[in-house]
């Protein structure tokens, strides 16, 4: 199945209504998984090899402001336009076409991202995710968040975690067109729950986690095992959530992100995103724990490290960590 296919299922005639003339806007959060997504069932219509487990951002993400254009589509990213012929613009481009069905239509988007892009910091999930929210108020979709998630995914995996707040679980779905490949919010809220965001270089990452995830897939001999622990830990994490256990949560949520990049390391050739900062950081924050102070991270497809801390204990984090900056989730 192609992506085209799954657009025109869920869109229908929709997709032949007429653009709105005034400009749309839409914010969408980008997540961090705490149980994460690392491969592919179908890497045409990003289904996944697991379910995830992600927190929403509270306020930092994507807006997408999105228009009719008259000659050619244009994007603009933090003030500057994007070239041709580089690769976000044609991926963009390319989810675009999804939407044009047979008509002549131009688009001009202008995203503002307020984390820093390609970083592993999930830019591309909250800006496929404002994009559909975008194109949804456009053309008047009005579609059900299942269909916005699904839609999302088609774009980037982790976007369709990014349609909502809060918690949010991505069931990976058994069906070949990923109709119940989806993300949904858990109920659950937990204003003490802060996340912390390190960040160590600014530099764009070497290896997309797209083609990390499917090297990951095809050649670590630890594959297996990950399937397995992905399971339990999605499990144990719904537990924690429910119990407000933040103990349990920061538990599993950083031994679930370094078995990925244990995984990582496995692949061939190896796959690595610590810079000697993340490794430092990383012995700290155990130290810290052994002197009794809760803190835990997370870590993506870049260096940075994500803590994960209780209210109460920002401070503490921040004397030892002083250039943390915390995300208010709830
Ligand atoms: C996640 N990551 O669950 C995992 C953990 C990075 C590390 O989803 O190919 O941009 O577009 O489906 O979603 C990043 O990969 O990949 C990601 P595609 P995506 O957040």
């Amino acid at each position: 199945l192609k992506k085209s296919d799954v657009v025109h299922f869920i869109l229908g005639e929709r997709l032949h209504y007429p653009a709105s003339s005034s400009p749309v806007r839409a914010f969408a959060a980008t997540n961090i998984a705490l149980c994460k997504y690392w491969g592919k069932r179908d890497s045409e219509l990003n289904l996944p090899m697991t379910s995830s487990l992600s927190i929403s951002l509270g306020d930092k993400g994507a807006i997408t402001e999105l228009s009719i254009h008259n000659k050619e589509d244009k994007v603009i990213v933090n003030g500057k336009e994007i070239p041709h012929d580089s690769t976000f613009y044609k991926r963009l481009i390319a989810f675009l076409d999804l939407f044009r069905s047979s008509r002549t239509i131009y688009f001009n988007i202008v995203i503002q991202v307020n984390i820093p892009i390609a970083a592993g910091l999930a830019s591309s999930a909250c800006g496929f995710a404002s994009l559909v929210l975008a194109l949804n108020q456009l053309f008047h979709w009005e579609l059900s968040t299942k269909d916005l998630s699904i839609l999302a995914r088609l774009g980037s995996g982790s976007a369709c975690r990014s349609i909502k707040s809060g918690f949010v679980e991505w069931h990976k779905g058994i069906e070949t067109d990923g109709m119940d490949s989806y993300a949904a919010a858990l109920p659950e809220i937990w204003p003490e729950l802060y996340v912390g965001l390190l960040i160590f270089n600014k530099q764009e990452k070497n290896i997309s986690s797209r083609e990390a995830m499917q090297r990951t897939v095809n050649t670590s001999a630890l594959y297996p095992a990950w399937l397995e622990k992905a399971n339990q830990d999605l499990i144990a994490m719904k537990k924690a959530i429910q119990e407000k256990d933040f103990l349990q949560l920061g538990q599993i949520a950083e031994s679930n992100a370094l078995t990925m990049h244990a995984l990582m390391l496995s692949a061939w050739p190896p796959i690595s995103y610590f810079l000697p900062e993340t490794l430092i950081a990383m012995q700290k924050i155990w130290e810290l724990r052994k002197q009794g102070i809760p803190v835990y991270f997370t870590q993506d497809a870049g260096p940075h490290l994500k803590l994960l801390a209780l209210q109460k204990n920002k401070t503490e984090v921040q004397s030892h960590f002083p250039s943390v900056e915390w995300v208010r989730v709830f």
